[in-house]
């Protein structure tokens, strides 16, 4: 079967974690109290890391896709270690950018700095973006323009979706892992079909050049803001 890394990223609180465990108990929301009850569920991964959860989804095409879900570990042990964030990044074939919509704050960090901090180690153009506003069950109140200059900065509205969700509620959290599933795996065919090409081109006489690939990532670490 087919396989999707998919990160999400985003400022503390904005739902990452929320919207995972929806998706992974199928739509059930956090309910009036906002917390959910039971041991949190859902699959996890035999990798080593305890914050990737593994869920199968089915393509309209009736293929299924195993998507690896990778929720940010929480910044204060996270990024300060130079070794986690490339790890974190590399590979990842969909990254769903979430804010809260009751604080624009938030929307403003996944510019300034979420996606500038995944710049650092990758290219923008090497995974698809999604951008999701989470707490979509709360009072709106973010400005248009931040959300408008974050789609241009990654590509343009034919490139990237916006979407808005409640893990709360449970609204639209499938339809953002779906679309998810759905675009990581068409990404991976592409890559697939750049590597065949590359290979293709390999064995055949050249005049020099350099490798294509490798994207633009950094050696060195840091934190995000
Ligand atoms: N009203 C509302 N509250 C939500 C929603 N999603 C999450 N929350 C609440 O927001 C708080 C933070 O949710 P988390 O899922 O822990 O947020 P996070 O982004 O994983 O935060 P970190 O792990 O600290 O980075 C919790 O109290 C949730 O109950 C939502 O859609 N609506
Ligand atoms: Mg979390």
């Amino acid at each position: 079967m087919d396989e999707v890394k998919i990160i999400l990223l985003g400022d503390a609180g904005v739902g990452k974690t929320s919207l995972i465990n929806c998706f992974i108990h199928e739509g059930d929301g956090l309910g009036s109290s906002g917390k959910r009850s039971g041991s949190g569920g859902g699959v996890r991964s035999s990798h080593y890391d305890p914050d990737v959860r593994v869920k199968e989804v089915k393509l309209s095409d009736s293929r299924s896709v195993k998507t690896y879900l990778h929720d940010s570990p929480r910044r204060e042990h996270s990024f300060n270690s130079q070794s986690v964030a490339p790890n974190f990044y590399r590979n990842a074939d969909v990254v769903i950018l979430v804010y809260a919509v009751d604080e624009n704050p938030t929307l403003e960090a996944l510019q300034d700095c979420w996606v500038t901090e995944y710049a650092s180690y990758q290219d923008v153009t090497s995974t698809s973006w999604i951008i999701v506003g989470n707490k979509n069950d709360l009072p709106l109140d973010i400005d248009q323009k931040n959300l408008d200059h974050l789609v241009q900065r990654l590509g343009g509205p034919s490139e990237v979706v916006t979407l808005f969700a409640s893990a709360k509620t449970g609204k639209n959290v499938k339809e953002v892992f779906e679309i998810a599933a759905k675009k990581g795996h068409d990404r991976r065919k592409m890559k697939e079909g750049t590597l065949n090409l590359a290979d293709r081109r390999a064995i055949k006489p050249k005049s020099g050049g350099a490798a294509a690939g490798g994207g633009s990532s950094r050696s060195g670490g840091g934190g995000c803001c």
